[in-house]
């Protein structure tokens, strides 16, 4: 079982990149024209089955990433700044978030390294010293060295709201702890740019019951992907390339929050889903 081709792409993890490349993972996907360079692998004798490929979906698998960091972009959406204002009002903070709305710059904020991220299947977490908490499902990049975005991936912002609306100065500690980010399943080589009809579901369950669901478009974003990118390589250099999480348009209802055992499920069509149930770390 090698590799995974679809009619849009060619899909990679760590699991066939063992059995098929000689490349380590970073040098695999670091390169330009990385489709092209897979689709010399998916001859008839390395491409896994329909079958094998569905049995591997229902597994952990490793996170598609390796020594690259991980970014995110913030208020893309208008729910997304509508949700903070509202959060960070009695701390007098909203407008800053109209204010990075409408900016030329946009919200960059440091998400992770590889040991803080969660893989499909394995567990978030929520911090014991935040009392509101949500996924954020969000569209991500893949960019290569040079600055050009060469894949994409599911990814899951994990966020304390309670933490970020006390103190928008908080923002780190909202965002940045021990399995914060989920990424997965795959990483997804597509042959052409994304639709921007693409949809993104977010599903959260609880004791087998939906207690939140949504959508959106990616039409909805704001920015553009090559802008945020262009942005990020302003004054930073990736030596191995880096993942770029675009930001949320779907945000629960301000009485929703996290609780432990719930299962987060982030479907974006013709990728997959991304799930992942939420615990605390122990
Ligand atoms: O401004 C704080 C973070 C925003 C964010 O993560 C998002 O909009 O997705
Ligand atoms: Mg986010």
């Amino acid at each position: 079982m090698h590799l995974y081709k679809t009619s849009k792409g060619v899909i990679l993890s760590h699991e066939f990149q063992n059995f098929l490349f000689r490349e380590d993972w970073d040098t695999l996907i670091n390169r330009s024209n990385l489709f092209e360079h897979l689709l010399q692998f998916a001859d008839d004798k390395n491409k896994i089955s329909g079958n094998e490929f569905a049995e591997l979906i229902n597994t952990s698998l490793l996170a598609p990433i390796g020594s690259q960091e991980v970014w995110a972009a913030g208020v893309t959406y208008l729910r997304s700044r509508d949700a903070r204002m509202e959060e960070a009002k009695d701390a007098g903070g909203g407008d800053f978030y109209q204010k990075v709305y409408d900016a030329e710059r946009p919200e960059l904020f440091f998400k992770a390294l590889s040991h803080r991220v969660a893989a499909h299947k394995q567990d978030v977490y929520i911090r014991k010293d935040s009392s509101w908490d949500v996924p954020e499902p969000e569209f991500t990049l893949f960019i290569n060295s040079k600055g050009e975005i060469q894949a994409c991936t599911i990814g899951n912002d994990m966020s304390s709201r309670s933490i970020e609306g006390e103190n928008p100065l908080y923002l780190p500690q909202a965002k940045v702890y021990d399995r914060s980010c989920a990424l997965g399943p795959f990483l997804y080589v597509m042959n052409e740019p994304i639709s921007s009809e693409t949809t993104i579901h977010l599903d959260i369950n609880r004791n087998s019951e939906t207690v939140f669901a949504g959508t959106v478009q990616l039409n909805k974003i704001k920015r553009s992907f090559d802008e945020l990118a262009e942005y990020l390589f302003r004054e930073c250099t990736f030596p191995v390339g880096c993942f770029l999480m675009t930001g949320t348009g779907i945000v629960p209802p301000d009485h929703f929050t996290l609780k432990e055992h719930d299962e987060v499920n982030i479907t974006v069509d013709e990728m997959g889903t991304l799930s992942n149930r939420v615990a605390v770390r122990k």
